[in-house]
């Protein structure tokens, strides 16, 4: 399968194209994992690189965004499936402060797909609305993700309020995003910290206990 269109559409934000070149593929049998993969993350990279160098600006970025979690919405059912939730539950969110939220969606699909429940907080997330989640859901575990160097910082102030408020031994917190390291996560007192979706799923089961 060439993906060269579907990446450009992901690049020139349309949405259209990209919509239709997804349902194509998946029409022809492509996985969903592959599409993913190798079709759509690899257009949001040359985004990302195309901003750094000054090439692409935040409308055009936000475009690409939008065309990918338009893609992901796509793909979504195909992976997730229909089975009854299992595993545990989990809390996710992105930080404080922080608009990113497609690899935050990723790790969520992926778990879902792999049998948890997941409490999808969304974007821009406080200390206070984690808190709550984890107390009126009685999540297992708590999803932290983060793209900037400034708002991962906020990682600490949940751990911190956890503590405070008497709920960090009732549930485990796992750090991740690009900025996050497995040091950082040891610093800041996170159970786990998962460089990429399909590692974020393998941490969540190690964190409940499953071995299955
Ligand atoms: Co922004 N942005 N952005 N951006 N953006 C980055 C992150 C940046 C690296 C671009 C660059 O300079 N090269 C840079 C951050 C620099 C830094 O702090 N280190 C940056 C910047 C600076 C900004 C703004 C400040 C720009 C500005 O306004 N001047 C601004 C900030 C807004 C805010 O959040 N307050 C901004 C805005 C935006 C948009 C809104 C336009 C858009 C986001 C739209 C959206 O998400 N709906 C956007 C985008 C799209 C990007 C890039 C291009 C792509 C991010 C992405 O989705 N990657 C990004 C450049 C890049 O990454 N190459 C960039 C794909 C995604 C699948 O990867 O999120 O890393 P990722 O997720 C992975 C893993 O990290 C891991 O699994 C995922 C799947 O494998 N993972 C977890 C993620 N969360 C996890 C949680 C876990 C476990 C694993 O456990 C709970």
């Amino acid at each position: 399968m060439d993906y060269t269109e579907l990446r450009s559409a992901v690049i020139e934000g349309n949405p259209d194209k990209a919509i239709s070149l997804t349902r194509r593929a998946l029409d022809q049998g492509v996985a969903p994992e592959r599409l993913i993969t190798e079709g759509l993350l690899p257009g949001l990279a040359v985004v990302g690189e195309r901003f750094k160098k000054g090439e692409m600006f935040v409308p055009e970025v936000l475009m690409s965004a939008r065309v990918m979690n338009s893609c992901l919405q796509i793909v979504r059912p195909l992976v997730v499936g229909t089975e009854l939730p299992t595993k545990g539950r989990v809390a996710l969110g992105t930080v404080k402060g922080d608009l990113h939220d497609i690899g935050k969606n990723l790790v969520g699909m992926l778990l879902e797909a792999s049998g948890f429940q997941v409490i999808d907080l969304g974007i821009d997330v406080d200390e206070i609305k984690f808190i709550k989640a984890v107390r009126e859901s009685s999540a297992e575990i708590l999803g932290m993700s983060a793209l900037l160097t400034t708002t991962m910082l906020h990682m600490k102030d949940v751990v911190d309020t956890l503590k405070e408020e008497g709920l960090r031994e009732r549930v485990k917190v796992m750090v991740g995003g690009a900025p996050v390291t497995r040091q950082f996560a040891e610093e800041i007192g996170a159970d786990g910290y998962a460089p990429d979706a399909a590692s974020a799923v393998d941490l969540a089961r190690q964190l409940v206990g499953d071995t299955a």
